[in-house]
């Protein structure tokens, strides 16, 4: 029987799939959950030199192969282009993304080991599923060696504006790598719309039928749209169990009956923590009645903390929230609790269900699963309200639901959770049940059928031999 092989840069070890902090992480576990198959990439170990070993461990039912990174391929690779190039320009900050032709050479290396690493575990007839920026010429590194399996791409982060993407020396090289695809799915709509139009426009390739991009080669790509989701019941089980009650009566002791607006991201630039405390500052200074009533919580793990822009962040942070508890908080009130650490799952979401307010503001994110699981976790009976970033891909599908904002705007953030903060159970209860519907209508479990079901698809055409 055929089976499903997913590639992504980091497979999590036996002891990160339990408590995995990252968005991707948590998606592949959930889709492989049901489904035999392998997960294949990189053990997160750096070694002197890459000893193209390959070890095998279990995730529960789960088969993973992992191999090693020499320390130059982790800094061209995983530090270089990956994150010091493609995330920031994929965020839109051109301003933090820097190039090096060394770097993206050792990217491209990469690639090319992993797929000769990956070659003997797969058979004729499995399906390939490649996740995310950091593995974009998998697919072409894979037909150089002859492999012809059906093999898709996910992005699991924006897809830029042409504009931006060319920013980026390699552009076209990456993007005619992408044609080796079987398939290219995107977040959202408009991400989707963006590649089409680079590869349209700039490359000059012709669409057929609306979805299918013509390659120079002669190879259909289908290019889609799959937004990532969540399992609504296993969180709201989740949240609701007691794993989490002492975490919350000690949250709740100190709290003393004050509203909680809660935010939780990996620490990064993306995020726009730093606009957000400062739309938090701007609240109270602008209503003051919030003054001692109202506590914001921001848990943020560290993440890539050996890139420099990330470096700066933390320190950004930590003087922004240092600065504003240094002026507001009084003996018995602490306006912003600020987390430099992870919870149990179980725990996090507890602590969603316990909140008020979920403020998720990305400056731009691919999707953002807290958002969904901050609605997920909620009870029914008395949910809080979510305000939310107009640029993070999952308000296209809660904007009915949730006070849809725009990061960058201070007055209108504070605005925002002024209104969140006060309003009534009726209206709550109604979002709430507008954005629970759709998150029940499209699970994580429809993201991965309705991609796997495009792979299988026949594309206009059949592969040049
Ligand atoms: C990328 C894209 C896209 C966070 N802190 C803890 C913890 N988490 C979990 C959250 C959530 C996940 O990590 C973060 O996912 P996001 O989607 O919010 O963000 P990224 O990590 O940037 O993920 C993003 C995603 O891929 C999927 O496609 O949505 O746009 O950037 O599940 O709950 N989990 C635990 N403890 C923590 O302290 N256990």
């Amino acid at each position: 029987m055929s089976k499903l092989v997913i590639i992504s840069n980091r497979v999590a070890s036996a002891a990160e799939g339990k408590r995995s902090a990252g968005g991707l992480a948590v998606g592949v576990l959930d889709a492989l959950k049901r489904q035999d198959g392998l997960w294949f990439g990189w053990s997160g170990k750096v070694e002197e030199e890459a000893d193209n070993e390959v070890a095998f461990h279990r995730i529960g039912r789960i088969d993973c192969a992992t191999t090693g990174l020499s320390r130059k391929e982790y800094d061209d690779y995983y530090r270089g282009f990956s994150n010091g190039t493609l995330w920031p320009a994929f965020h839109y900050r051109i301003d933090l993304s820097r190039y090096d032709k060394r770097e993206y050479a050792g990217y491209l290396a990469v690639n090319e080991r992993m797929a000769r690493l990956l070659q003997p575990l797969v058979d004729p007839d499995d399906r390939l599923w490649v996740h995310d920026y950091h593995m974009i010429p998998f697919a072409r590194a894979c037909r150089r060696l002859g492999m012809r399996n059906r093999i898709g791409f996910f992005l699991h982060i924006p897809f830029p504006a042409e504009g931006v993407l060319r920013t980026i020396p390699p552009n076209r090289d990456l993007v005619q790598a992408m044609c080796d695809y079987d398939l290219l799915g995107f977040q959202t709509r408009g991400d989707a719309r963006c590649f089409l139009d680079y590869a349209t426009r700039h490359l000059g390739l012709p669409l057929e039928n609306g979805s299918v991009l013509r390659c120079a080669n002669g190879h259909g790509v289908r290019v889609g749209h799959y937004p990532i989701g969540i399992l609504p019941e296993d969180i709201q089980e989740q949240a609701g169990s007691n794993r989490g009650a002492h975490l919350v009566a000690t949250l709740k002791e100190g709290l003393q009956e004050r509203k909680l607006v809660i935010s939780v991201d990996r620490l990064d630039y993306s995020k726009g923590m730093v606009e957000r405390f400062n739309a938090y500052e701007r609240l109270l200074e602008s209503v003051p009645s919030h003054r001692g009533k109202v506590s914001l919580l921001q848990i943020a793990p560290s993440s890539r903390s050996d890139v420099e822009g990330y470096r700066h962040i933390r320190r950004q942070l930590e003087s922004t929230a240092g600065h504003i508890n240094a002026r507001w908080t009084e003996l018995s009130w602490t306006p912003i609790r600020y987390m430099n650490r992870t919870y149990e799952r179980a725990e996090l979401l507890s602590l969603f269900r316990a909140s008020q307010v979920g403020f998720v503001t990305p400056l731009r994110d691919g999707m953002n699963l807290v958002a969904k699981e901050y609605v997920a976790a909620q009870d029914e009976e008395d949910p809080g309200a979510l305000v939310l970033s107009e640029f993070a891909g999952a308000a296209d599908e809660l904007s009915d639901g949730a006070i849809i904002v725009n990061p960058y705007d201070l007055d209108a953030m504070a605005r925002a959770l002024d209104r969140a903060l006060g309003m009534p159970l009726a209206e709550r209860k109604e979002r709430h049940g507008v954005m629970l519907r759709g998150l029940r209508e499209h699970s994580i479990r429809e993201w991965r059928d309705r991609f796997l079901a495009d792979l299988d698809r026949p594309s206009a055409d059949a592969r040049p031999t």
